[in-house]
């Protein structure tokens, strides 16, 4: 909404409860430790996310209206479209939430889609109120992503990339056509492994576990070299913005780059030690005791992957810079590498790459691949 308004802002970013405590200071001025929180111009923290939005609009009447204004049929549309945001919350954790009756679920999920579908058609789309985005949009997607997400991830239920509801196609399409939206746009391996820590269980149904393999790249392929093309009728994951792999691949190299001591002593903790204070989100240890003393093979691997990410694995093994492997430890600075430690630092890695914190999701599945090119070059040569 701040994108789409173009309300200067100043990010400050608070962890969820599952990620380790919250900062003293924040909890001090929220004691409910719920966000979002607004700050508008110094003043009182302002909590609840519907109220934040409504204040916005009203405080920024010169920036871009984003809520229909006089009209009264249109405002009750809105304060409709806004309750069914509310039923989209409830009837997908109805579901997503529940290891029993997955049948009535899954119905309850169809109809409330019928419903959102019918009304994407009312102003003739792609948004809710035609060809100009609203807040009925930005207020229904951050839910309808992850509901889109977990159905396929746990259910085996896909939403999009079927034809069934085509209106939802193409608001999803519109949607992915935004800077706006896409810098907040996740992917569904990262919105799979958040949700759980933050919500409790989400419960698979037999139809989820193929599925859930695929999104995770446990299957063996979808997290491998080559990657197929990316689209809006791509599954398990459309993306209509699609994919450029000359791009997408700088686009992970340069984010490796940028930060690469930071990232190679993450990658160690891979092979560290847990940390004193655990959290209860699987996938996060903040207090990890990375392997330090492996950091020059870790630097040396990440430098392999970012060479292999610019020029391409075949092109980097025909180069003066191939990547060798032995299956012993090397003699002094050698340009080889040997599978410990840095075949689990590679997993650890590859396994908490978060869309977009750190890229975009057609790169990450870029990284995530080639890391596993490095991994399974290791592991060949340690077999
Ligand atoms: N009705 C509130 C809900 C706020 C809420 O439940 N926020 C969650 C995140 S979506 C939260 O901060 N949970 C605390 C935590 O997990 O740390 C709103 O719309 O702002």
């Amino acid at each position: 909404m701040l994108e789409e308004k173009q309300i200067p802002y100043i990010v400050e970013k608070i962890n969820m409860r599952c990620y380790g405590p919250k900062p003293p200071d924040f909890m001090a001025k929220v004691p409910t430790g719920l966000l979002p929180v607004l700050e508008l111009d110094g003043g009182p923290p302002i909590t609840e996310s519907l109220r934040i939005m409504v204040l916005l609009e009203q405080e920024f009447p010169d920036h871009k209206p984003l809520v229909p204004r006089g009209n009264s049929q249109e405002v009750q549309r809105w304060e409709q479209l806004m309750r069914l945001e509310r039923r989209l919350f409830s009837d997908w954790l109805g579901w997503a939430c529940s290891d029993w009756n997955q049948a009535m679920g899954k119905v309850r999920c169809e109809a409330l889609l019928d419903t959102i579908e019918k009304e994407l058609k009312v102003a003739g789309g792609p948004f809710f109120f035609g060809k100009d985005i609203s807040l009925a949009d930005i207020n229904m997607v951050p839910m309808f992503e992850r509901m889109v997400a977990s159905l396929a991830y746990y259910k085996g239920f896909f939403i999009r990339g079927t034809g069934r509801w085509p209106a939802i196609e193409a608001w999803f399409a519109a949607l992915e056509q935004r800077p706006t939206y896409l810098g907040t746009h996740s992917d569904y391996y990262q919105h799979c492994h958040d949700l759980p820590p933050q919500m409790g269980g989400l419960y698979f149904s037999d139809e989820g576990y193929p599925v859930a393999a695929q999104i995770d790249g446990m299957d063996g392929q979808s997290w491998r070299l080559p990657l197929p093309p990316l689209s809006a009728t791509s599954l398990p994951e459309p993306f209509s913005a699609g994919d450029s792999p000359p791009v997408d691949t700088l686009e992970a190299a340069a984010s490796l780059i940028k930060n690469h001591e930071a990232v190679a002593r993450f990658a160690l903790r891979g092979v560290g030690k847990p940390g004193p204070r655990p959290v209860s989100a699987p996938l996060s240890d903040p207090t990890a005791i990375p392997a330090l003393e492996h950091m020059a093979a870790a630097d040396m691997a990440l430098r392999h992957v970012a060479h292999a990410l610019l020029v391409g694995v075949d092109e980097k093994q025909v180069s003066e810079h191939a990547l060798q492997v032995t299956a012993s430890e090397p003699s002094g600075p050698a340009a080889e590498l040997t599978g410990m430690p840095i075949i689990p630092a590679a997993a650890y890695l590859r396994d908490r790459i978060g869309v977009p914190r750190d890229m975009r999701f057609p790169a990450a599945r870029q990284l995530r691949a080639h890391l596993n090119w490095l991994a399974d070059s290791l592991v060949a040569a340690v077999a």
